[in-house]
């Protein structure tokens, strides 16, 4: 996958690019991220970006101009142009999911009190990873990079870790334990030591539905249940 940022912060992106899952994918050949500076595109000699907002008002706005340069240098047909902003739709482990088909990604990341408005215009979506603004879509980009890169090949150890990953299947993810096998009076349910492994995968799941159900019972209403997922639910119900 090849993900190009536009961005007038580049170093923002340097510490978290080169550590950890991100920098082994890189290193494997995985995930090529490329950042790209928005003020490289500037037309006049003070690498004008942004300017004040028309009709008046505090704040300085992103250039359009500047934008659609930078734009048409890094994308072309078949590249996917992601615009980073509050306003965007909500960024979700489906989204995310569908993302990581696309071969060439670019990402927009905003900064100062916003970009002229006709900016939208110059790409294919615009997503928000919550409902609070920040100062950039910088921090948003990393955590789609981040989010988008479980999904490549090769990059999370285990395809079954990304399997059972909370939302993957739209069901928060069911509990984990390690040794001891008791910390501070609370034990490890002996089901996940008995061996049973039959047993264990139906604990797994009807803990997964019922933390969903507890927690995020909004995720049930779209998750895809089977006749079993219904009966253990019911169960859940029942007997808590
Ligand atoms: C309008 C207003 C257009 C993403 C502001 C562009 C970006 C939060 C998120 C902007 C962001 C999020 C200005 C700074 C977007 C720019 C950027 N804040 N929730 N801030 O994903």
């Amino acid at each position: 996958m090849n993900i190009d940022i536009l961005t007038l912060f580049p170093e923002m992106f340097r510490g978290p690019l080169d550590e950890s899952l991100l920098n082994k994918a890189r290193d494997k050949g995985l995930l090529d991220v490329n950042l790209v500076n928005i003020r490289d595109f500037t037309a006049d000699k003070h690498k004008t970006a942004d300017d004040s907002p028309c009709g008046g008002g505090a704040g300085m706005v992103m250039k359009v101009d500047v934008i659609a340069k930078a734009l048409s240098r890094v994308a072309g047909r078949g590249s996917r142009v992601v615009f980073l902003c509050p306003t965007g739709k909500l960024l979700t482990q489906e989204k995310v999911k569908e993302l990581a088909q696309t071969e060439h990604l670019v990402l927009l990341c905003g900064h100062y009190e916003g970009v002229d408005e006709r900016v939208r215009a110059l790409v294919d979506e615009e997503l928000s990873i919550g409902d609070y603004v920040l100062t950039g879509g910088e921090l948003p980009a990393m955590v789609l990079i981040d989010a988008l890169a479980r999904y490549i090949p090769g990059v999370v150890k285990e395809a079954e870790s990304v399997k059972n990953d909370s939302f993957h299947d739209g069901l928060l993810d069911y509990p984990s334990y390690t040794k001891p096998e008791e910390f501070s009076g609370q034990k490890v349910p002996d089901v996940l030591l008995s061996g049973h492994h039959a047993a264990i995968a139906k604990w797994r799941r009807k803990e997964a539905l019922r933390r969903t159900l507890y927690r995020r019972p909004d995720l049930l209403a779209s998750a895809e249940l089977s006749d079993e997922d219904r009966g253990l639910l019911n169960e859940i119900m029942q007997n808590g």
